[in-house]
């Protein structure tokens, strides 16, 4: 049986280079993606854990093309992230749906006792309401689904669920537990409830968020169940294969323009020897979907991909240098835990971005810290800082514990390792007054170059003379920089910071290499 639409994928329609798209399709720390189409247009939503502005948001024509239009809270007073929270705390997966004329959010802030929290717009880009709290809802990873008469259901991790009047927050009537997944299997998670055809399916992720992580589907007559296991489960996992996309789990399903069915999902891509690291966090990527005897089965997943059968819509590249002109930060742009106003501004210095030190280093949880995620295996990062009085810099973050910077101020630069409980200033370097140029390159390892211990990037940090000339006063290991040293849900982010008084910053360059 195939429910709604068309089931074969064959490529060849106009503007995919090599009749292929490129898999992630929103690469970088972009974990938990929900998806939802609306007309000939698609809205993707992911996790942001202790980063804020929060909740980003995607706009696609084409499934393959993505496009940041915002983040869902991007107000102080929809979302905080207090400065004794963890990092990957805070906000866990969201499920973005469009019903009614609106699109609904809803998402779990562990970070803030309210937990759920359920936000709606009517135009993605925003403004989002401020949240409504679901305190009836006690799990992560909430998914809304609406029947017919128009009841809402709200599923969770566990899986439980329960109806919710999605406009006030409350829930009517007993939680009830759906389905666990596998017997034995960890974590049953990430929900996400459809009606199709005849049949309501859950779509579950299980095995927990590592290697072991795997896709899974169940079918009822009802929403609330029973639900029947599907025959093949699990509908996806890479668990104990070579292949380079692993932990592929926390799946959505979506229809392509042409009727087609597709899931995205996050994986990661560990780079190294063993065990691997994975250093740009948990990635989106697109799988096709076909449907047999009334179940869907994942096709291949991988690095390169046939292109689907309907016209690509690229998006234009973001530029390589943000010369801070504009008036506001690009939705790209993330701090941590908060962005107060009084510590950060376009305008006090026009064209610079000027940063009001907090914390005095990025090892603070209030570090003052504008940056955004490393999405390219090989990157260089460029700025032209002007310290002043004050000391600042470029960091590479994986969290409070574990990063990289290069700093400047007090009449030196310097190269500053974080690693655990770990704190070396590998190299220093007398500088003068005035602004100065930082730079870091992250490279990845060539092809085939490997040994079991191989690190899965170098990375340098240095300045950059006049000329052009990279002086490199530091290079070291990315796999201190990995979920699997530092741990968490996150990835790496790339930015600058003040760490004393009132640091400056012409332009920001990032750039694959
Ligand atoms: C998320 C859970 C998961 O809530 O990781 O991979 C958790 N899946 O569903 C954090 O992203």
């Amino acid at each position: 049986m195939n429910p709604v639409g068309a089931d074969a994928v064959t490529g060849g329609a106009a503007g995919w280079p090599d009749g292929t798209f490129a898999n992630p399709v929103l690469a970088g720390f972009h974990p938990d993606p929900s998806v939802c189409r609306v007309g000939d247009d698609y809205y993707l939503a992911c996790s942001s854990f202790e980063y804020f502005p929060g909740v980003p948001l995607f706009h696609s024509r084409d499934l393959v093309h993505w496009e940041q239009i915002g983040n869902a809270l991007d107000r102080p007073g929809q979302l905080t992230l207090p400065v004794d929270m963890p990092s990957s705390a805070g906000v866990y997966a969201p499920t973005l749906r469009h019903h009614d004329g609106r699109f609904w959010l809803i998402v779990t802030n562990c970070a803030d006792g309210g937990g759920t929290l359920i936000c709606t717009a009517t135009d993605p880009a925003g403004p989002w309401s401020d949240p409504v709290r679901v305190p009836g809802v006690d799990g992560i990873d909430p998914d809304l689904a609406w029947d017919a008469d128009g009841t809402c259901w709200c599923t969770y991790a566990g899986i439980a669920q329960v109806r919710l009047d999605p406009e006030t927050g409350r829930t009517v009537g007993p939680v009830r537990r759906l389905w666990s997944g596998a017997p034995g299997a960890q974590a049953p998670e990430a929900p996400h409830l459809y009606r199709i055809g005849d049949h309501w399916y859950l779509l579950i992720a299980e095995g927990g968020t590592e290697r072991g992580h795997a896709v899974s589907i169940a079918r009822a007559t009802r929403p609330d169940g029973p639900y029947e296991p599907g025959p093949a489960n699990p509908i996806l996992t890479h668990r104990g294969t070579h292949r380079p996309i692993q932990n592929t789990g926390h799946a959505d399903l979506v229809q392509g323009p042409d009727g087609s069915w597709w899931l995205v999902l996050l994986g990661v891509r560990p780079g190294g020897g063993t065990p691997g690291w994975h250093v740009l966090g948990r990635e989106t990527f697109l799988a096709p979907v076909t449907w047999v005897d009334g179940w869907p089965v994942v096709g291949d997943l991988a690095p390169v991909m046939p292109a689907p059968p309907w016209a690509a819509h690229p998006v234009p590249a973001p530029p390589v240098r943000d010369d801070f002109d504009a008036d506001r930060l690009h939705p790209r742009w993330v701090s941590v835990r908060s962005r107060p106003a009084e510590v950060w501004s376009l305008a006090v210095r026009p064209g610079w971005l000027t940063l009001r030190a907090r914390g005095a280093s990025p090892d603070a949880p209030d570090v003052t810290f504008v940056g955004r995620r490393q999405q390219h295996p090989s990157c260089r990062v460029r700025t032209l800082v002007d310290p002043a009085d004050g000391h600042g810099g470029l960091v590479v973050r994986l969290d409070e514990r574990h990063h990289y910077d290069i700093e400047v101020g007090g009449g030196e630069v310097r190269v500053v390792a974080r690693i655990g409980s770990v704190r070396s200033t590998p190299a220093t370097r007398p500088v003068g007054a005035g602004p100065v140029h930082l730079r870091i390159e992250v490279l990845a390892p060539a092809p085939g170059d490997w040994h079991p211990a191989k690190e899965p990037d170098l990375l340098r940090l240095g300045v950059e003379h006049p000329d052009g000339t990279f002086d490199v006063l530091a290079e070291l290991d990315g796999r201190y920089l990995s979920t699997e040293v530092a741990g968490g849900f996150t990835g790496r982010v790339i930015g600058m910071y003040a760490a004393r008084g009132d640091v400056a910053f012409d332009w920001f360059d990032y750039e694959p290499c």
